[in-house]
């Protein structure tokens, strides 16, 4: 049976009204023992949760920082199911035993993580090639012409078999819930119902979903589009993206569509779209952003910046050409030249990790943005003063965490994202309600954090404005829209969404899904819960 927690003073405590669930780890973990009723559950994504490391001999195991690990690990702790992954670490193979698998956390050991070998020439033409080469751009829409080639596409369908081929030696013919992550599978879906009609199978596409005209453009839609419809339950970030899908397979491919229900119907099978705003580990930020330490991280950056500036902005984005990282520098050149106060008072930190760097496109987008700094520093530098602090690598979630604490607004600039989790970091981060987010519109973030300063990332003077703005704002304006972002993100953190889906998957082969199309089932059950408690 379901907990229900209502802390003291909370809306609803002690007034007779249902009481609001706030997802947090634990409570997921007790729907998830609740609902999978001694059920398998096996999750799929590209990435692995746990790595394992050859440092001269020695085997170490690490934990790629990644938001997926953050939302399915309770899941899969308390589950005790198996996640199926690409082993890509140059001491995975060490670890696992005779059946590619290996107990993880290893401090904890609470599940199994099962490795799929992927050849490397595989790897090049599945991963890099059609899914980031060929489907990211595609999806995104960002003026990037998206390569196809043949030979990627024969690579997908082949490393898409080879992860079949796993959860289903995993299944071994049972029922089981199986949860596939992201524009890798597209195939996979598809591939194991076929085998084995017993899986319950979702899948969260964790990147937009292109309009019909431009999804059009793909070579091989029908047979993509026809695996995707091998899902019970597909999710998107926003409701925009469920559309432009729904609308897509009502173009393409031959099904029944139902759009007001978000559901599809294609030989028998029915497929639910809908809705699943991504979010992080909310409470985890702040705890994070109070610790003791974090006074002597925020000095380091303070160091690092040199001659502390009357103002500080950041941008922290992996290297990609979606992330607007140029667009938002051009921006910096327009800001000095209309504000020239902000010449020696503003200095803008911009972290980039780099991503996808065997892509030449990437690589490229790399030197470019070198270029632009040091242009700008060359243009407007003088002194100690700097105007671009950059810093090109990957940091760790302390050090990030302390430079969105000294810093007086963060530029989120992406040309297109499904939902973006640097704009809900930074609010989640703002212990202090100080701090103004400037966001593009065309992220999913931007439809929940409609209190940040919103702009268009190709107009560089709109962004060069909003930063004005942010600068000049008053304190008691920040705090309020701060304050009203914190409750927003706290509130859908990422128990919640991963709750949704898994409510919503346990509910699929025991219920008409047609039913309730508009209703948030979470809501729902936790009244019907209150009810009972
Ligand atoms: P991404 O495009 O990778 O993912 P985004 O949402 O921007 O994701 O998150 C990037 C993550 O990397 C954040 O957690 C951020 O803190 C971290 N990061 C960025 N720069 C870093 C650095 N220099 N050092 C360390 N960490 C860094 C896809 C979609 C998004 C969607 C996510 C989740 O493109 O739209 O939000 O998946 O579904």
């Amino acid at each position: 049976m379901f907990r229900v927690w209502v802390p003291e003073g909370s809306p609803g405590y002690g007034r007779g009204e249902k009481p609001m669930q706030s997802w947090t780890k634990e409570y997921l973990q007790s729907v998830v023992a609740d609902r999978l009723e001694g059920r398998k559950f096996i999750a799929v994504s590209n990435r692995e949760p746990y790595i394992h490391v050859n440092r001269d001999g020695q085997i170490e195991c690490m934990q790629p920082a990644s938001g997926l690990t953050t939302a399915l690990d309770p899941i899969m702790r308390a589950s005790g199911g198996v996640w199926v992954a690409h082993g890509s670490g140059n001491g995975d193979r060490a670890a696992v035993d005779a059946y590619d698998h290996v107990a993880v956390p290893p401090d904890d050991p609470s599940y199994t993580l099962r490795r799929v070998w992927v050849p490397p020439d595989l790897e090049r033409r599945y991963y890099y090639g059609l899914a980031n080469e060929g489907l990211w751009p595609l999806c995104h829409i960002a003026f990037h012409r998206p390569q196809f080639r043949r030979e990627d596409w024969e690579a997908y369908r082949l490393a898409n078999e080879l992860f079949a081929d796993a959860v289903l030696e995993e299944a071994a013919g049972e029922s089981a819930f199986v949860f596939i992550q992201d524009y890798h599978f597209g195939l996979l879906p598809r591939m194991l119902k076929r085998a084995n009609p017993k899986l319950v199978i979702a899948q969260f596409w964790h990147i937009p979903w292109p309009n019909r005209e431009t999804f059009r453009a793909f070579p091989w839609k029908q047979e993509l589009l026809d695996g995707l419809l091998g899902n019970d339950l597909l999710g998107f970030h926003v409701r925009y993206h469920c559309t432009n899908f729904l609308e897509t397979i009502d173009r393409n491919i031959e099904a029944m569509v139902d759009a007001d229900h978000g559901f599809v119907t294609r030989g028998g099978h029915g497929t639910l779209v809908r809705p699943f705003p991504i979010s992080i580990d909310f409470d985890e930020h702040c705890r994070m952003a109070s610790s003791r330490d974090m006074g002597a991280a925020m000095a380091k950056w303070w160091n690092l910046i040199g001659k502390v500036p009357e103002y500080i902005g950041i941008g922290i984005d992996r290297v990609d050409y979606t992330k607007g990282i140029l667009e938002r520098l051009d921006a910096l050149d327009v800001l000095f030249t209309e504000y020239p106060e902000y010449i020696g008072a503003l200095s803008f930190v911009q972290v980039a990790v780099p991503s996808r760097t065997s892509i030449p496109g990437y690589d490229r987008l790399n030197r470019e943005v070198i270029q632009k700094v040091e242009y700008l520093n060359n243009k407007w530098g003088f002194g100690e003063w700097k105007p671009v602090v950059f810093v090109h690598r990957h940091l760790d979630q302390k050090t990030l965490t302390a430079l969105r604490l000294i810093s007086d607004f963060c530029v989120v600039s992406s040309l297109h994202d499904g939902m973006n989790l640097v704009a809900k970091e930074f609010v989640a981060s703002r212990v202090d309600e100080d701090g103004v987010l400037i966001l593009s519109s065309f992220t999913g973030a931007a439809r929940e954090l409609t209190d940040a300063l919103r702009v268009n990332p190709f107009a560089a003077d709109e962004i060069a404005r909003a930063m004005h703005t942010a600068m000049t704002m008053p304190v008691c304006e920040r705090t309020r829209r701060m304050r009203r972002m914190r409750e927003t993100v706290s509130a859908n953190n990422v128990y919640h969404w991963a709750g949704r889906i898994l409510m919503r998957l346990a509910n699929i082969d025991v219920e008409d899904a047609e039913s309730d199309a508009d209703v948030d089932d979470v809501t729902v059950e936790l009244a019907k819960v209150a009810e009972v408690a």
